[in-house]
């Protein structure tokens, strides 16, 4: 089947070809034939190739979850000090993938994993920590999953494994950020 429609492909590049000899050999000739194989064949290639993309998944209730594939949409709100989901709710034991995208102009984002009763502490070592690294303290170990400093526009992805219970959050560690809003509740079911 997919032999049948490059070669079908094939041909009809090169009865344009022809064609396109045929009616005026000057243009033909500046034609490079490698180039015009090359954007023939590239259609064909992509259309097997599935990017690894999600699905925005949503409950009833408004918050977000993780799609069937256990792939995690997530991302900032324009240029608000805001999560796109205030609630996230994720299945127990399970892993997810998530891939956080920067909605925002002008501001950096991070998204990090930590248990509720850790937020404050890992907030105040990750200021202490820096820029040079990206506002989270190097090796700390209660931060249980997290991505790079994502700049404007950008888009990093992690996996992560849910733990049984807990009560975990995800902040933004960039200074001011999570205490103006970019807290996510995750909701463990
Ligand atoms: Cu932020």
């Amino acid at each position: 089947m997919k032999v049948k429609l490059i070669m079908a492909t094939f041909l009809m590049a090169v009865g344009v070809l022809i064609a396109c000899g045929g009616t005026d050999s000057q243009q033909s000739s500046k034609m490079p034939p490698p180039a015009s194989n090359e954007s023939v064949a590239a259609p064909v290639e992509t259309s097997d190739y599935v990017a690894p993309t999600s699905t925005l998944a949503v409950t009833a209730a408004g918050e977000l979850e993780a799609d069937e594939l256990g792939n995690l949409s997530v991302s900032s709100l324009g240029d608000t000090l805001k999560y796109n989901s205030d609630v996230i709710s994720l299945p127990k034991n399970t892993d997810i993938n998530v891939i956080f995208k920067n909605e925002s102009v002008g501001l950096e984002h991070n998204w990090v994993v930590v248990d509720a009763s850790d937020k404050d502490a890992v907030l105040a070592d990750a200021i202490a920590a820096g820029p040079d690294n990206e506002w989270i303290k190097p090796s700390d170990s209660r931060v249980l999953a997290y991505t790079k400093l994502v700049k404007p526009g950008e888009t990093d992805s992690l996996t992560m494994t849910t733990p049984a219970s807990g009560n975990l959050v995800v902040i933004c560690t960039f200074p001011g950020h999570a205490a103006g809003g970019m807290v996510s509740e995750i909701t463990l079911k």
